[in-house]
């Protein structure tokens, strides 16, 4: 054993060798690896916690796989419902915190979110729905990546990335969902490397945030539309909707019946055709404004 570690390292060590649970095993086990010193004489050290911590987590899946505990479902708000995901501490609620109205705790601890958070993210007349989903990854919280529309994966740039980022894509694809739309932003990050793929940001000082949403909204690849009534400004939030989508896509957006007391449209935008009649095959573009009239 090393004898140059500090009081914090043998604090958690101690906790680490009372601990009953898988996750409290799990929970030390980062917090050795955090609070450890990092040089030559401590490489093997940090090597073997990582592979018992590595181990658990195996078998901590396998477990929760068996639980059958019912899967956590949260309705969809918004212009899309976008997961959080990421190993603890990377700082997956201090993100949701800074573009959402959500008040997720945040802490230095491990496995401080344990339930999935949600918050709303405003961005240029739309609405997003965000969900942090634990870091433990259990299957009640994972089926929420099934039904999300796109999965930001924050990666810790304190820690290896590459490692990470290789178990992520592995843990995804473990639950097939190797075809999901997914974001990487490396965070706790000032200084950005040549991958133009992966954004860099440092949510503690807001740095990054603006490119989140710009890509969030461009990897959903979708149209902004807006409606209005007769007389009436344009509604906010706007409606996201796919980008082929018609007048009647959007009617069925607002309401399944909408289509059987539909007339017509008029559509208000930047071309010389704006305030046009239309009706239901017509093709929405990015930023039309749809003013429906109905029986
Ligand atoms: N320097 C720096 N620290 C950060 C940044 N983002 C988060 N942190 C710190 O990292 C720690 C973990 O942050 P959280 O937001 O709680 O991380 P998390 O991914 O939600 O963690 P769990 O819920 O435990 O899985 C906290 O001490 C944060 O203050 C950042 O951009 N820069
Ligand atoms: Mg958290």
């Amino acid at each position: 054993m090393p004898t140059n570690q500090g009081p914090e390292y043998f604090a958690a060590e101690r906790k680490y060798l009372q601990s009953r649970t898988k996750l409290e095993k799990m929970t030390w086990l980062e917090e050795m690896i955090r609070t450890s010193v990092k040089h030559k004489g401590t490489e093997k050290l940090l090597a073997d916690l990582r592979k018992r911590l590595a181990k658990l987590k195996k078998e901590a899946y396998i477990q929760r796989k068996k639980s059958g505990k019912p899967k956590v479902s949260i309705r969809k708000e918004g212009a899309a419902q976008i997961c959080i995901i990421g190993f603890t501490n990377s700082g997956k609620s201090t993100l949701l915190n800074s573009l959402t109205n959500a008040k997720a705790d945040i802490a230095s601890y491990p496995y401080t979110t344990k339930k999935p958070v949600v918050g709303m993210m405003d961005y240029e007349d739309l609405r997003f729905q965000l969900i942090e989903i634990p870091a433990t990854f259990e299957s009640e919280s994972m089926s929420l990546l099934h039904t999300c529309d796109l999965i930001i994966a924050v990666l810790d740039s304190t820690q290896n990335v590459q490692e990470q980022r290789e178990e992520l894509v592995r843990i995804l694809k473990e639950n097939r969902l190797e075809n999901k739309k997914i974001i990487f932003a490396k965070n706790k990050s000032t200084v950005c490397g040549l991958d133009r793929e992966t954004i860099c940001m440092d949510t503690k000082s807001g740095i990054g945030l603006e490119e989140i949403k710009e890509r969030t909204w461009k990897a959903l690849d979708k149209i902004r539309i807006y409606t209005k009534s007769p007389k009436k400004p344009k509604s906010i939030p706007a409606l996201a909707l796919k980008k082929d989508a018609t007048v009647a896509d959007l009617a069925k957006e607002i309401h399944k019946d909408f289509m059987k007391i539909f007339k017509y449209a008029r559509i208000f935008n930047s071309s010389k055709f704006s305030g046009k009649k239309v009706g239901l095959d017509y093709k929405l573009h990015d930023n039309d404004v749809v003013e429906i009239h109905s029986r």
